[in-house]
């Protein structure tokens, strides 16, 4: 068990020792990855380039004479970030000027149970500790200041890309922290809608740590709010925030589900699992179940939901069975939002929004309107809807009987 960490992108000398450790690590790994290292073609070159790119962005800004930011006009105010599916408390309509928005994230690694029918378990790199890690909000114009921690007990480094970001990497060359690091970005939201985050350390450790549940989603929103095509105003009662996460789990001989001691022992066995492209999991908020039975979603008849949909790594087509989008941003907040929608799409590596106000009560499917991945490999939530049913929209005229013939 050794701390694994990116070569590529060590400067100081604390991290000098670090490498140390994690060329250890590296050669321990391979023993245990042997077989599949000799199966498996592995992406040498990719890397190196990768890591270099890290390591030139750093490097760009550091020998920067570059005027300091202006930040004349901003207030400073601490968001409290929650897990999800919930979203931290925020303004639809901004009041008042501009704001630094200070955050903090750690990276945390932590035993994660996939499935509990299975088993299936994967040590989870998180921010904050949920996959996916917790919705961001802030307004354009606003800037945004992470505080983002590595606790000195995790096996590996991380960093941190924000899509909703301009520069270096989306931040991702400024912020990687070994264990025991901390670092400070500031960075400015321009652009509106919703966006991914995720970690990316160089290389194939990009997709891995993606993969192990790394990932999240900022809301920009409009400093006037959300508006329809004709510029009325569009609001919210609640919002449901799901992050879906595609898990390449590695099985043994039997079909079962491998075990780890340690979050990064599965490297090389995910490096081969990953390959196929075919994950073993597709789900909703890190695991099956995660938002059915009594963790569903809840909501009444008459209330607007804003579902944000992140979905990091693979493309997907969420469709609330029985609702509709009425309003759906798949792209800027900026656009004019599709209307009347069965199903979207949310592109791998991004996150879209749609706007639904329920007018039926009972239970409705959220899910991956891929169907094996809705109904097969944990694609899905619930949304338990009070209310008085509407027979003007639906209704069971006759119920299933015998018919003559
Ligand atoms: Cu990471």
């Amino acid at each position: 068990m050794t701390k694994f960490i990116n070569p590529g992108l060590m400067q100081t000398s604390r991290r000098n020792v670090l490498r140390g450790s994690m060329l250890a690590g590296a050669a321990a790994l391979s023993g245990a990855g042997a077989m599949a290292a000799r199966r498996t073609p592995q992406p040498v070159k990719a890397d190196a380039i990768s890591r270099s790119l890290h390591k030139a962005a750093a490097e760009q800004t550091a020998d920067s004479t570059a005027k300091p930011a202006d930040l004349s006009g901003y207030t400073r105010v601490k968001q409290e970030l929650v897990a999800p599916p919930f979203a931290p408390e925020h303004e639809q309509v901004a009041t008042g000027g501009p704001k630094i928005i200070e955050i903090t994230m750690e990276t945390t690694e932590k035993l994660m149970v996939v499935d509990e029918d299975t088993g299936a378990s994967v040590w989870a790199l998180t921010f904050g500790g949920s996959v996916p890690g917790p919705l961001i909000i802030c307004h354009e114009g606003d800037m945004v200041e992470l505080t983002l921690r590595n606790p000195e007990d995790s096996m590996m480094e991380h960093n941190i890309d924000f899509h909703a970001s301009t520069g270096a990497l989306g931040g991702g060359g400024l912020t990687h922290v070994y264990p025991g690091e901390e670092c400070v970005l500031r960075w400015k939201a321009t652009k509106p809608g919703c966006f991914t985050y995720h970690c990316a350390p160089g290389g194939a450790m990009i997709p891995y740590h993606v993969t192990h549940g790394m990932n999240g989603a900022i809301m920009v929103l409009p400093r006037d709010g959300l508006k329809d095509a004709d510029g009325n105003p569009l609001r919210y009662d609640s919002i449901a925030y799901i992050g879906e996460q595609d898990y390449y789990l590695p099985m043994d001989e039997n079909g079962d589900y491998k075990t780890y001691e340690a979050a990064g022992d599965d490297y090389a066995d995910s490096l081969e699992a990953m390959r196929t492209l075919t994950p073993t999991h597709q789900v909703f908020n890190g695991a099956v179940g995660a938002l059915t039975g009594e963790n569903a979603l809840r909501a009444k008849v008459g209330e607007t939901v804003l579902m944000v949909h992140n979905s990091c790594n693979v493309d997907s087509r969420p469709h609330l069975i029985g609702g509709h989008g009425n309003y759906v941003w798949e792209s800027s907040f900026t656009d004019v939002p599709l209307t009347g929608m069965e199903t979207w799409f949310v592109r791998g590596g991004s996150a879209a929004a749609a706007m639904y106000t329920f007018e039926q009560p009972g239970v409705y499917a959220y899910v991956n309107h891929n169907l094996i991945i809705g109904a097969m490999l944990g694609g899905t939530a619930h949304f338990v809807v009070e209310g008085e049913w509407d027979n003007n929209l639906m209704e069971q005229v006759v119920a299933p009987r015998p018919f003559e013939t």
